[in-house]
């Protein structure tokens, strides 16, 4: 087998992929018809809103990676390109005062959930505009406003905190739901299983939702973990569990439903495997050389956003047309995230010491 390192580091192993890719575009087939089916049930303006905001975290996103190659952003930056569907899709499923929370991978959850690109962009460049006052950066986006509690940088370390704050709505009597989303790598860590036990035995209000990309930084899955069914996992726990294609935004947020369904009437939590693939480097720093072109190749041939299109297409939804508007409004959009970033001060020093401990209840902090 001939094995040669590209430009960017990522290794290219001839053909070593090419049958997978007959299965890849056969599930895409698939999906597409699938897809097709849910779109009946769905109004116009509710499957361009997801078209749309999958769109626009697409940009925004390439647009950061841009913004980082030129020095503006500082830190790590780890980009979401290739599971859009995911975030949009998922958090197109709750109401605005549920709650999210989110691993480092979190710009598009952030945009879902309501922060607006403006303040997402200024807070990649640390200017004082942005949502966490620029002493957040990347992996520390925060909206207590917009119930988007972080961007946790530790692995798993957001699970423990979304259960509690899932415990902390069903004991004030309120029908909030609580998104948690992490990585697989997460699930090896004991916070996951010490939460999925409490949460089903507490009956909690929280959706834990596994965005299995297979890869935790350069470790394939195969080779960190034993099992690697990660919905059968909840088993263990007699959570309810799904495995949804993250692939299909529509499938992701049909799962959703029914999970924050379960979890605002019966206060019961589940556990959903979403199966996708991250399309750039683990961050902006990954050279990459632990994967193959070729795989990367087979998964951008299911890109969530074209799959999508091609759906909405075919179906007579959108025609070429609305897609270049698409395009425009979001280019505009993006721009305006990027010019706000780029204007905004940067904080000021007295700001180290705002917000570094709780002001005591009922108390504002200084
Ligand atoms: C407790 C802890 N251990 C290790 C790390 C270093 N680290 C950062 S990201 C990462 C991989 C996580 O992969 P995964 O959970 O699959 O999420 P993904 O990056 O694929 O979205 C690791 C090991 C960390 N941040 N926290
Ligand atoms: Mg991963």
């Amino acid at each position: 087998m001939k094995t040669e390192k590209s430009a960017t580091g990522v290794m290219d192993i001839d053909a070593s992929v090419s049958g997978e890719l007959a299965t890849i575009r056969e599930d895409h087939k698939q999906a597409k018809q699938a897809q097709k089916r849910r779109l009946g049930g769905l109004d116009r303006e509710t499957l361009l809103d997801l078209y749309y905001k999958m769109l626009l975290v697409r940009r925004f996103e390439e647009k950061s990676a841009e913004a980082y190659s030129m020095g503006k952003i500082g830190g790590f930056c780890h980009l979401y390109i290739g599971q859009e569907a995911v975030a949009v899709g998922s958090i197109s499923a709750i109401r605005q005062d549920d709650y999210v929370l989110a691993s480092y991978r979190e710009h598009a959850h952030a945009i879902a959930k309501g922060i607006s690109p403006e303040s997402v962009m200024a807070e990649l460049f640390g200017k004082a505009g942005g949502c966490s006052h620029g002493k957040g950066g990347s992996m520390h986006m925060f909206d207590a406003e917009v119930n988007f509690l972080g961007g946790h940088a530790i692995v798993g370390g957001q699970i423990p905190l979304a259960t509690g704050v899932a415990f902390a709505s069903k004991y004030k009597g309120t029908d909030q739901v609580t998104l948690c989303y992490f990585g697989e790598a997460a699930v090896n860590q004991g916070a996951f299983h010490e939460s999925l036990n409490m949460a089903q035995l507490w009956r909690v209000p929280c959706v834990y939702i596994c965005e299995n990309n297979q890869y935790g930084m350069g470790t394939s899955l195969e080779r960190a973990m034993s099992f690697q069914d990660i919905a059968q996992k909840s088993c263990a726990y007699e959570i309810a569990s799904e495995f949804v294609d993250g692939m299909d935004v529509l499938a992701v947020r049909e799962a959703t439903q029914r999970a924050v369904e379960r979890a605002r009437k019966e206060y019961l939590p589940t556990l959903l495997e979403v199966r996708t693939y991250r399309f750039m480097g683990h961050s902006m720093s990954d050279p990459g050389n632990y994967r193959t072109r070729a795989e990367i190749e087979k998964y951008q041939q299911r890109d969530p956003i074209k799959l999508f299109a091609a759906s909405l297409k075919e179906e007579g939804i959108t025609d070429d047309k609305d897609f270049e508007q698409f395009e425009a409004r979001v280019k505009e959009e993006v721009e305006r995230a990027v010019r706000f970033a780029d204007e905004s001060p940067l904080p000021e020093s007295g700001e180290l010491y705002k917000d570094v401990y709780a002001a005591p209840l009922g108390k504002k902090s200084s």
